[in-house]
């Protein structure tokens, strides 16, 4: 961060400009593959980062519980239409601060404590807030857990379906972290229906893509769909629940006054921001090269030797598996760190290791095509990966040093969205 472009930060917190300014570099010169993480335009973070965030604005728009909403209810009306229109839906709540208090809302819509309640397992690529023991939903809710098959890393339905109709849950969730290929939502749909269940699905990964075309949407098919904005999105750090119309006033009401206070109406201006530039024709062709960056990546890591989670992709995320590399996920995606290649650690389907030390490491490639990497760049950023991961197996340190110089050569001609200095 130049002083010149935060005058007032840096001259108040000379300290906290430098942590800003020494991140701003490293968003610039590595490569980002965590797949829930993107580059947010100039746009968004200006929307972002303005006098909106003065205001305590609880209520909706027209009922509030403050005045001097009139510029506010304007920005959040402004937010919901473009929601709405993006997704298709009856209804878009555009308040929830995260994808957790997004999801915890939904609890609080359709179920009581104690209730059975279902979601893919964290270890098979679910989420923490679809019922998981260790989360709040899983310890006041009853959550029952479904995974994927052990043959082909696919969603048995026929086992989804056996368990619902076993259980009865009250909502069923389908969407999850670490999932490579495309949700069947008509799948789900059908099952939840024969299960008398709310049917939630969880898109927080595949938002942008759903808005870009690049995969099939859950808006004729579920009750009730729960994103963050900030994933393939590409908008701020926020979430939304959109539903029908029948399901309008109980998400409301959930949302605020059940679990939240005042919504983050600077946030909400970003994420208005964020839907407009996702209804653009620029950002179908962004979800399509995504999804194509990714296949081609994937196909990549396969010519090298790599065994990758349901042998591919579908979508902007890749699973891989290192076990046959010889080296533990969080041993690899650390040297990646210091190669300059940004990934998180992950369990695999039936990792025999455990979630903190697991078998495998979770890349995606939204952040790099938001960059203007093509599928032309993807064996170059295979390769990459595949030395970087034999050097971490025999500890060569210089190895990693010069890939790292590598990136940094290559992103310093791909500029990244919001960052001047790049
Ligand atoms: N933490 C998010 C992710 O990385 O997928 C999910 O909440």
């Amino acid at each position: 961060m130049s002083a010149s472009r935060h005058p007032a930060l840096s001259a108040t917190d000379p300290e906290l400009a430098s942590f800003v300014a020494a991140e701003e570099v490293l968003q610039a010169q590595t490569l980002r593959l965590i797949p829930s993480e993107n580059y947010v335009s100039a746009a968004v973070l200006e929307a972002s980062g303005t006098v909106l965030q003065n205001k305590y604005s609880e209520g909706y728009p027209g009922r509030r519980y403050y005045e001097g909403q009139q510029n506010i209810d304007r920005v959040e009306a402004l937010a919901v239409e473009r929601a709405k229109g993006l997704f298709g839906v009856d209804h878009a709540n555009v308040q929830p601060y995260s994808g957790s208090p997004a999801n915890l809302a939904v609890y609080l819509a359709f179920a009581k404590p104690g209730d059975t309640v279902m979601g893919m397992a964290l270890p098979m690529g679910g989420h923490l807030t679809h019922g998981w023991g260790v989360s709040a939903t899983g310890s006041w809710f009853r959550g029952v857990q479904y995974g994927v098959r052990p043959d082909n890393g696919l969603i048995d339905y026929d086992a989804v379906r056996e368990l619902a109709l076993a259980e009865r849950p009250k909502i069923i969730f389908c969407g999850g972290t670490a999932l490579p290929r495309t949700i069947d939502f008509a799948a789900f749909a059908s099952i939840a229906e024969e299960a008398g269940s709310v049917l939630v699905a969880d898109v927080a990964h595949i938002a942008g893509l759903i808005a870009g075309g690049a995969h099939p949407s859950p808006a004729d098919h579920a009750d009730v769909i729960s994103t963050t904005t900030h994933k393939t999105l590409r908008g701020p750090r926020g979430a939304m629940l959109m539903c029908r119309e029948e399901h309008a006033k109980a998400i409301d009401k959930a949302v605020f006054p059940g679990l939240q206070g005042g919504p983050h109406n600077q946030t909400t201006a970003g994420i208005a921001v964020a839907l407009h530039e996702a209804a653009q024709p620029s950002f179908t062709a962004y979800a399509h090269t995504v999804v194509a960056n990714a296949k081609a990546l994937a196909a990549a890591l396969l010519e090298r030797g790599f065994d990758l989670v349901s042998g591919g992709t579908d979508n902007h995320l890749i699973l891989m598996d290192l076990t046959s590399r010889g080296v533990a996920g969080k041993v690899a995606a650390k040297a990646l760190d210091r190669a300059g290649i940004v990934v998180n650690y992950n369990t695999v389907p039936f990792d025999p290791r455990k979630p903190f030390d697991p078998s495998g490491v979770r890349i995606g490639t939204p952040s790099l095509t938001s960059r203007g990497l093509t599928a032309a760049h993807m064996p170059a950023v295979a390769d990459w990966i595949s030395r970087a991961v034999d050097a971490a197996a025999k500890g060569d340190e210089p190895a990693l040093g010069a890939i790292r110089a590598e990136v940094t050569d290559l992103m310093a001609a791909f500029p990244a969205p919001g960052l001047p200095l790049s």
